[in-house]
């Protein structure tokens, strides 16, 4: 097998640390590309992997390769994936300490799969006693019912995340999974009721109609076809080659038994599934008085009769709006615009809530009840960063989430890596960067940031308008330099490129426009009362328990969409910075999906993620570094000097046992506190030295109790 410390020409080195020319970019990228062509994907930068996605199946996740990667030396296998989870996993258990796997990249780069791997890898690690069987089955079949429910086809990737997750796994001591945890971020909902062309909703509509029994869709009076239902057929993509809907819809069914949902639940589930694809095909017409009138009451008949309430009820609610001013209660009927709005509100809210309880689901059964010490190991998997011809409010969010995780890179790999070297008094020639929390605080900043300006114009009595909102913003931000206008611009040439309905944001992965229009909605996120009133007494024990009797009482206006997610965010930061991460950074080869290797592509992507200062800030650098207390105490007996007692500094001692085994001067430096070692190989070595050591050391006590 090929190991990572010694490299071939033809295949390229597995560790770009190991590239003669470090710092020449084109050295770095034309070594990817050998590499992927002879099927190798990954590539570390030290103890970061680096994956290109090959578009094929190169057969690298087979039992075999578990097997293959399982109680090994992370330099001693070639670049995988399951090498970075192996060496997370040891050190987990070994140190008893929480650890985090970081994959990112754009859409469609392999941060999915790459989590999924990650997640296999991690369930195979046990004895196969029964009960840590039964935990890893299902954590592995949280991923197909999840992907199902949150994940469509978008002209980036058809198999596109479109919500947020990161997954605690539990271990007990021993160092069986024994539990899990999940947190979701921010679902795209508003793809239940608008897809753009070439793009579907999420894939669980199209797998119930293309998989689910005859009994079962007769029953939800569903057609099979998928172009019968308006929020399905808007993207004109229904059937998508590479994905195969009713075998998904096998999978999703097996993972719901395997977690034991009952059949009450199953019901309620496709009943609202249903429900929403009915009420997508309630279409309104003007009565004599210009106001909303249901054209076909059958799909609102339909919808009630699964969601279990009053057919005059949702019909009543889905044309009219009751309001509360001063005491007074006033019910005033809608337009057929105003009609469409409430309808689409409707569904988004029941499919988001449904999703939400999919989650809190799914953590009730992973919940582990063990006591006992326990360690986690965590994944996270989001959206990538994302442009399309029209951007909106969700790309507004899910690009901002790609610079929050960009900024935990930089500050982890980057900043503190440098700072650590000047806080210890080694020599260190400063590696520059591009930092990107000026982005971040661009849009997340108390009172200044977009997400504050927005806030306050949702906030604002009166007649705040998207307009209004871009006018704000305009004034507030002009001089920014990551922010641009069609009004803030003097620049004619760039005036040019932006039409005057957009914003645009110059993000560390590349320029986006927004348009504005949607952004107050969405951002306020609003179901009318009556709606939401006829959702608190139906009969769906889904529906029931995500539409609580309790929030139609409550005054205070929840956060906005933009403000939760941003407070999520952080949240997400600070358990992140409580461990202690390894990074998988995904590339995206080319925008075709195929298997190929675009140069251009490759570099902007090489550039924008920091791998060159990575991989320089790697090479000056220093692989391990250890206290001074702990290097001693594990090799004192390395030499004689500090073997069998030593009472000097801990410092001191550490220089006889490297001077000792004949350390290379370049190789090592003291700190102030740690002793610093330059590459893998030299402390592997050491450790070997010790283990033979050890080897002298028994035989010696075993010759004296012999002459004893
Ligand atoms: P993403 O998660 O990074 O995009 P995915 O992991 O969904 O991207 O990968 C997109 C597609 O690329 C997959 O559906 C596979 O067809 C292919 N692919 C990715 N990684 C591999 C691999 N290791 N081996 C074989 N094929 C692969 V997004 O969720 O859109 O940001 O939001
Ligand atoms: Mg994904």
């Amino acid at each position: 097998m090929e190991s990572v410390l010694e490299g071939r020409e033809k295949t390229g080195v597995p560790d770009a640390i190991l590239l003669e020319d470090y710092l020449n970019e084109a050295a770095f990228i034309d070594n990817l590309k050998k590499r992927y062509y002879e099927n190798l994907i990954y590539t570390y930068i030290g103890q970061v992997v680096v994956s290109v996605n090959p578009y094929k199946d190169l057969g690298i996740y087979t039992e075999s390769y578990l097997e293959k990667y399982r109680n090994v030396n992370f330099y001693e296998v070639p670049p995988h994936v399951f090498a970075i989870t192996e060496n997370a996993y040891k050190s987990m258990i070994s140190e008893v300490i929480d650890h985090c796997i970081l994959i990112s990249g754009e859409s469609g780069a392999g941060k999915t799969e790459a989590s999924k791997q990650v997640l296999r890898f991690l369930a195979a690690t046990s004895l196969h006693r029964r009960e840590v069987d039964r935990v890893r089955d299902k954590l592995l079949q949280s991923n197909p019912l999840l992907e199902a429910f949150g994940n469509a086809k978008t002209n980036r990737n058809d198999n596109s995340s479109r919500f947020g997750k990161y997954m605690d796994i539990e271990f007990n001591f021993k160092g069986d999974p024994v539990g899990g945890h999940i947190l979701n971020y921010l679902l795209e909902k508003s793809r239940v009721v608008h897809q753009e062309v070439g793009e579907r909703n999420f894939h669980i509509f199209y797998q119930l109609l293309g998989g689910g029994p005859a009994e079962l869709l007769e029953k939800l009076h569903l057609e099979r076809n998928p172009d019968h239902y308006f929020y399905l057929k808007q993207g004109k993509s229904c059937h998508v080659d590479s994905i195969n809907d009713s075998g998904d819809f096998e999978a999703v069914q097996h993972a719901l038994d395997i977690l034991n949902f009952g059949d009450d639940e199953k019901t309620a589930i496709w009943g609202i599934i249903g429900a929403i694809l009915h009420l997508g095909n309630v279409t309104f017409t003007v009565n004599d008085d210009g106001l909303a009138k249901v054209v076909d009451e059958t799909p609102v008949n339909y919808c009630s009769k699964l969601l279990g309430c009053e057919s005059k009820e949702l019909l009543m609610a889905l044309t009219h709006r009751t309001i509360e001013a001063r005491g007074d209660v006033v019910t005033s009927p809608l337009n057929p615009e105003q009609a469409v709005y409430a309808r689409d509100a409707l569904a988004k809210s029941v499919y988001e809530r449904v999703f939400d309880w999919l989650v809190r689901r799914l953590n009730l059964t992973l919940h582990n009840k063990e006591t006992g010490r326990k360690t986690l190991l965590g994944i996270l998997d989001i959206y990538g960063f994302e442009i399309f011809d029209k951007n909106g409010f969700e790309q507004f969010c899910i690009n901002y989430c790609n610079e929050k995780l960009q900024q935990l890179f930089i500050e982890l790999t980057l900043r503190s890596e440098q700072d650590e070297y000047r806080r210890e008094g080694i020599e260190w020639e400063q590696v520059d960067y591009f930092d990107n929390k000026i982005i971040c605080d661009l849009v997340e900043e108390k009172h200044k940031g977009i997400i504050s300006l927005l806030d306050e114009e949702c906030l604002r009595p009166g007649d705040a308008t998207d307009a209004t909102f871009l006018a704000k913003m305009n004034s507030h931000l002009a001089k920014h330099k990551h922010y641009f206008s069609y009004d803030t611009s003097d620049n004619s040439k760039v005036k040019k490129t932006i039409n005057k309905d957009e914003f645009r944001l110059r993000h560390y992965a590349g320029e986006v426009a927004y348009r504005v229009q949607g952004f107050l909605d969405k951002n306020n996120d609003l179901l009318f009362r009556d709606l939401k009133e006829v959702m608190t007494h139906t009969s769906n024990l889904i529906i029931t328990d995500v539409f609580p009797k309790e929030e139609l009482g409550r005054k205070k206006r929840p956060d906005t969409a933009a403000t939760q997610f941003k407070n999520s965010l952080g949240e997400l930061m600070t358990i992140l910075m409580s461990k202690e991460p390894s990074y998988i950074r995904c590339i995206k080869p080319n925008d075709e999906k195929r298997s190929s290797f675009n140069e251009e592509r490759v570099s902007h992507q090489v550039k924008y993620l920091g791998l060159m200062e990575n991989l320089r800030v790697r090479r000056a650098g220093f692989a391990y570094r250890r206290a001074y207390e702990i290097f001693l105490e594990r090799y004192k007996s390395l030499c004689p000097s500090t073997w069998p007692n030593y009472k000097g500094q801990p410092k001191d001692g550490v220089l006889n046992i490297v001077k000792h085994l004949n350390y290379h001067p370049d190789d090592y430096r003291m700190g102030r506190s740690k002793l610093f070692i330059r590459l893998p190989r030299t402390l592997f070595k050491t450790e070997d030295t010790l283990q033979v050591r050890k080897g002298e050391l028994a035989t010696m006590i075993q010759a004296k109790w012999k002459a004893f």
